[in-house]
């Protein structure tokens, strides 16, 4: 046996591709938010999960290195809801990732799309992640064949049949909920806009982007993008943004200008949790 075996001290040989189609899984899920999940019945369930909410399938090489950003401030009920689903759904999938939550510091008008620019900054600094998942905390996928990988020649936009709008799109340009764009796609529209302060219109704004940089959105079939919602209320600190038409209208002006090449914020805190990296984020305030 042992002229079989390599010799001792030799690294072991690259992995083998996972399969296209991960065995693990399963199709439409029921999705329930009757009980609120513990973040240590959350770790129970995942022991493969290691610290900063990060994963890699340990016998294959997997084919995408996703990070899951889920802008956040005052929504711990929805995160647990978020957690408890979607770290085994992920796993299911036989991806490497990594979820980050940007929280935003401080009781200043809430920016969705500034938080997002962060968690993409701050995340790529940590792995050479090749998929960025732009995710709402509130939003729960219920079909496991909704692969959380990127669309290499389109900006994807994911959250296509959410429950809340009758498992259909709004409207044909909508963009908001879960979209998943590589780092170069993202950068290529000068990431996200920095200035709609309050709720409303910013996701416009990034699907305006898109066009303006000269690519088009992909979507997953409707039967597979299912989402479920936790429902709530509008949230204090995000009114709706009286300014938001005004800004949509210069979108073509300042999209090369407003972005990735303008941001600018102070780093708080990063912390490796055990199911998440938590980054707390100073953005500013509405001016
Ligand atoms: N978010 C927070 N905290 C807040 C506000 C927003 O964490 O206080 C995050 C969270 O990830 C949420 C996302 O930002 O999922 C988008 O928030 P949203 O309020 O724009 O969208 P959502 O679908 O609710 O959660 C819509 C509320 C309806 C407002 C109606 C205005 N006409
Ligand atoms: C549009 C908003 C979007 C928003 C979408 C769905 O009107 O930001 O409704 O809203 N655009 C503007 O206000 C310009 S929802 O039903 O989820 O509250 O995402």
């Amino acid at each position: 046996l042992s002229r079989l075996l390599p010799p001792r001290g030799t690294p072991p040989g690259p992995l083998p591709y996972c399969p296209e189609r991960s065995p693990y899984l399963i199709g439409p899920l029921t999705v329930s938010f009757s009980q609120v999940p513990t973040l240590e019945q959350i770790q129970a369930k995942n022991p493969a999960v290691s610290v900063g909410g990060r994963y890699r399938p340990l016998t294959c090489e997997p084919r995408s290195r996703t990070a899951i950003i889920v802008p956040h401030r005052n929504r711990e009920m929805h995160l647990g809801h978020l957690l408890y689903y979607l770290h085994p759904f992920l796993q299911r999938q036989q991806l490497h990732y990594g979820i980050y939550v940007i929280h935003q510091a401080g009781n200043s008008t809430f920016n969705r799309a500034k938080l997002l620019n962060v968690g993409v900054k701050e995340a790529l600094k940590d792995e050479e992640w090749d998929c960025l998942f732009l995710h709402d905390v509130d939003l729960i996928p219920e079909n496991d064949h909704n692969l959380y990988t990127c669309d290499l020649w389109s900006p994807k936009h994911v959250s296509v049949a959410m429950n809340k709008f009758g498992y259909s799109l709004p409207y044909p340009q909508y963009f908001g909920g879960v979209s998943a764009l590589t780092p170069d796609q993202y950068m290529k529209i000068n990431g996200f806009p920095n200035e709609y302060w309050g709720w409303g219109g910013e996701d416009d704004d990034i699907a305006t982007r898109v066009r303006l940089a000269g690519m088009k959105i992909s979507r997953p079939p409707v039967s597979i993008g299912h989402y479920k919602m936790v429902k709530h209320k509008g949230d204090r600190g995000n009114e709706e943004n009286p300014h938001r038409f005004d800004l949509l209208i210069r979108t073509q002006h300042m999209w090369t200008q407003d972005g990735m090449n303008s941001l600018s914020y102070v780093l708080l805190a990063k912390e490796l949790r055990p199911l998440y990296t938590n980054i707390t984020v100073d953005i500013g305030v509405n001016p």
